[in-house]
C-alpha cells in the first residue's frame, strides 16, 4: 500500500517525530493534492542534489529551479537559531497548513527553537494512543502536515534532514516555511519548473 511508502519516508524526519511516529495527513489529504504537487521520490531515480540552507528567516538558494518530472534530493540545513521548515506545495497548501502549525505552537509541541518532544508525549498519552507506529486520528488532526508529510521537514537550529522528490510537469509550486509568522516574514520561493 503507498502508505507504506510515506511511512519510510517520514523515517527520515525522526528525530522531528516526538514519539508519534508516522500520521497518515499526507495520504489523506488526498491524491489530488499529492499528484499536483508531485510525489516521494526513490532513491535510485534521483539525478541530482540540491543543498538549502534556512537561515532567520530565509532560504538559500532563494529560489529553485527544477525540470518537469525530475527527481531531487534535498540536503535540508537548519542554520538559523529558530525551528525552520522545508515544505513543497502550492501557495494555498502553504495557506491550510499555517494554522495547524499554530495549533502546534498552541500546545506547547513547537517552540520557537526547539521542538518540545515531552509536550509530545503528553499529549500522545493524553489522546490515549498506545501505538507509538499507528497515527491516531488527533495526531493526524493537530499535526497533520508536519514532519510527518513527505514533502516537508521540520527542523531544529543545527540539524539537517533529507526530502526526495519527484516533480510534474506542470505545477505552481512554492518552497515555504510555516513555522508561524515566518511565511509572511519572507520565508519562501518560487519553484520553477522548466521543460
Ligand atoms: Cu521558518
Amino acid at each position: 500500500m503507498i502508505l507504506s511508502k510515506f511511512r519510510g519516508l517520514a523515517a527520515a524526519c525522526t528525530v522531528l517525530v516526538l514519539g508519534l511516529s508516522a500520521h497518515n495527513s499526507f495520504a489523506d489529504a488526498g491524491h489530488k493534492d499529492a499528484s499536483k504537487i508531485g510525489k516521494p521520490g526513490k532513491a535510485n531515480e534521483v539525478t541530482r542534489t540540491i543543498n538549502v540552507k534556512m537561515f532567520d528567516s530565509y532560504y538559500e538558494p532563494k529560489s529553485l529551479s527544477i525540470k518537469e518530472g525530475e527527481t531531487v534530493r534535498f540536503v535540508v540545513h537548519n542554520a538559523g537559531e529558530l525551528v525552520h521548515e522545508f515544505n513543497i506545495a502550492t501557495h494555498e497548501m502553504h495557506m491550510a497548513h499555517a494554522p495547524e502549525m499554530m495549533k502546534m505552537m498552541e500546545s506547547g509541541v513547537l517552540e520557537a527553537d526547539r521542538i518540545n518532544r515531552d509536550a509530545g508525549k503528553a499529549m500522545s498519552g493524553s489522546m490515549g494512543n498506545s501505538s507509538m507506529g499507528k497515527g491516531a486520528m488527533g495526531h493526524g488532526s493537530m499535526m497533520s502536515g508536519m514532519h510527518d508529510d513527505p514533502n516537508s521537514v521540520l527542523l531544529e537550529p543545527g540539524k539537517s534532514g533529507e526530502i526526495i522528490w519527484t516533480f510534474p510537469k506542470h505545477a505552481k509550486l512554492e518552497f515555504a516555511c510555516n513555522v508561524p509568522g515566518h511565511y509572511d516574514a519572507g520565508m519562501k520561493g518560487m519553484i520553477k519548473l522548466s521543460h
